[in-house]
């Protein structure tokens, strides 16, 4: 995957709160074009091994429950900067800190169940990108 895009999804509480369409409006109007997008649900397996560097933290299980309770939406974003810009877009982990106009600000409702993941790095952008989507799926 080139520099020039990022991982997101949307998560189990945005899904079961109706969120997708305004959140995929969000992300488009902000000038990303989706290069892939499934629908899909993480088993616990597929939840622990993508938040494997958070084995550690106390809100591991917690995250992993939270992740795989109900389907989600999995795509890759491409926008110039876009591992940059689009952790502007998502805002703070914690909606609290959100700035306005943020998905998080408007969509997350707690720090755990914050509505969308954002790759932080093109490294794992691109990591995170191979564990959803085949080559033939990326366009
Ligand atoms: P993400 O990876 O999902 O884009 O979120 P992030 O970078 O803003 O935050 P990160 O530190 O990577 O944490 C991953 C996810 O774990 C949950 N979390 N819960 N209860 C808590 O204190 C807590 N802290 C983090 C959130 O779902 C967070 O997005
Ligand atoms: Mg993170």
């Amino acid at each position: 995957m080139s520099t020039n895009r990022t991982f997101t999804m949307i998560k189990p509480d945005a899904v079961e709160n109706g969120h997708i369409g305004g959140i995929l409006d969000k992300i488009t109007s902000a000038g990303f074009k989706i290069v892939a997008m499934k629908y899909t649900q993480l088993s616990k397996r597929d939840a622990q091994e993508f938040y494997a560097i958070h084995k550690e933290r106390p809100f591991f299980g917690e995250l992993v429950e939270f992740m795989t309770r109900g389907p989600i939406v999995a795509a890759i974003l491409e926008k110039d900067n876009a591992v940059e810009d689009f952790r502007a877009l998502i805002g703070a982990t914690n909606p609290a800190d959100a700035a306005e106009g943020t998905i998080r600000k408007m969509y997350a409702t707690s720090i755990g169940e914050n509505a969308v993941h954002g790759s932080d790095s093109d490294e794992n952008a691109a990591i995170e990108g191979a564990f959803h989507f085949s080559g033939r799926e990326i366009f």
